[in-house]
């Protein structure tokens, strides 16, 4: 580990321009479950297609959004790690610095980011499912999951749905184009935390390595993007950013 670590965190601070891209497992630390970990994923206790499609919200509305609800309401009990953190510092020691997320909860944000390009929406910006008029959160609810009949639109009265991009639907476009350009122009990009199925956000690692760019995975697991990585450090991301934070700060 020492010698890619050290690696990687040349690559780093020789780097101008800097993309950190994350998925759900730089949350784990946190205590918000992955999707697709056997055992703990979301998606081993709950069924995607029944919940994270825009036909599950049409057919059930009250058990999708009081999943959500759910969901939203662990994210508040939690808070950022150790990862969460020296992402943000790295960002912050880079000339040209661009954060994009897969997750819907704010721990990136929480941690002191700013600008963060989340490409599958937020569980905190709730919207009308007909006219799109963002919505005002409710207190969040207690307990385990269960149906909650969603609040009707101010305006046109349609349920409020989930502030989130479900499968099949559209990644928002200036967020998508905003992150393509940053991964094709990044020096370096240190994807963290994500297992690389779900498209198109798994392109964006690919696209910097595809122009030249050195890409550091950091994974306990392997995963489809290990080949295209120059650097794979296999460890948790509250421990390996914060090691890869400090190997690539000069030493006083
Ligand atoms: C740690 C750790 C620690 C653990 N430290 N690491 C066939 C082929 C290709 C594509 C498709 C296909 N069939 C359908 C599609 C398209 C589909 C797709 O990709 N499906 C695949 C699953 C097959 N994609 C879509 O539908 C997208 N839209 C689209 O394509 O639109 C086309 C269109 C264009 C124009 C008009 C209309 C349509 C939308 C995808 C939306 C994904 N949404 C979700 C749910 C969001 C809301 C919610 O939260 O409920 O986003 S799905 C879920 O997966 C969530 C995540 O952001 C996303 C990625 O997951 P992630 O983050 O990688 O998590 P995991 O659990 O998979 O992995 C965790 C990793 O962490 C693991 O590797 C662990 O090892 C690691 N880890 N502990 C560091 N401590
Ligand atoms: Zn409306």
């Amino acid at each position: 580990m020492d010698e890619t670590l050290r690696e990687a965190a040349d690559l780093v601070a020789t780097a101008e321009r800097v993309v950190i891209f994350t998925g759900a497992g730089i949350s784990a630390e946190s205590g918000v479950p992955t999707f697709r970990e056997a055992l703990t994923g979301l998606w081993e206790r709950f069924d995607a297609a029944k919940l994270a499609t825009p036909e599950a919200f049409d057919e059930d509305p009250a058990l999708v959004w009081g999943w959500y609800e759910w969901r939203r309401a662990l994210a508040l009990t939690v808070a950022p790690n150790p990862g969460h953190i020296a992402a943000t510092e790295i960002l912050a020691d880079a000339g040209h610095a661009t954060l994009i997320t897969q997750n819907v909860d704010d721990l990136h944000e929480r941690a002191g980011a700013t600008g963060v390009l989340h490409l599958h929406g937020s569980l905190f910006t709730p919207r009308c499912s007909a006219c799109a008029r963002p919505a005002a959160l409710s207190p969040a609810p207690d307990g385990e999951p269960g149906r909650i009949t969603p609040p009707p639109c101010d305006r046109c009265g349609a349920p409020i749905r989930p502030g989130v991009v479900w499968f099949g639907e559209a990644l928002p476009t200036d967020g998508l184009e905003a992150a393509v350009e940053a991964a094709a122009n990044a020096d370096v990009l240190i994807s963290v935390g994500t297992s690389g199925l779900v498209y198109p956000a798994a392109e964006i690692p690919q696209v910097t390595a595809r122009m030249g760019g050195a890409v550091i995975q950091v994974n306990p697991e392997p995963t489809p993007l290990d080949p295209v990585a120059r650097v794979n450090l296999r460890g948790p991301s509250a421990e390996i950013l914060p090691a890869l934070l400090r190997q690539s700060r000069p030493s006083t």
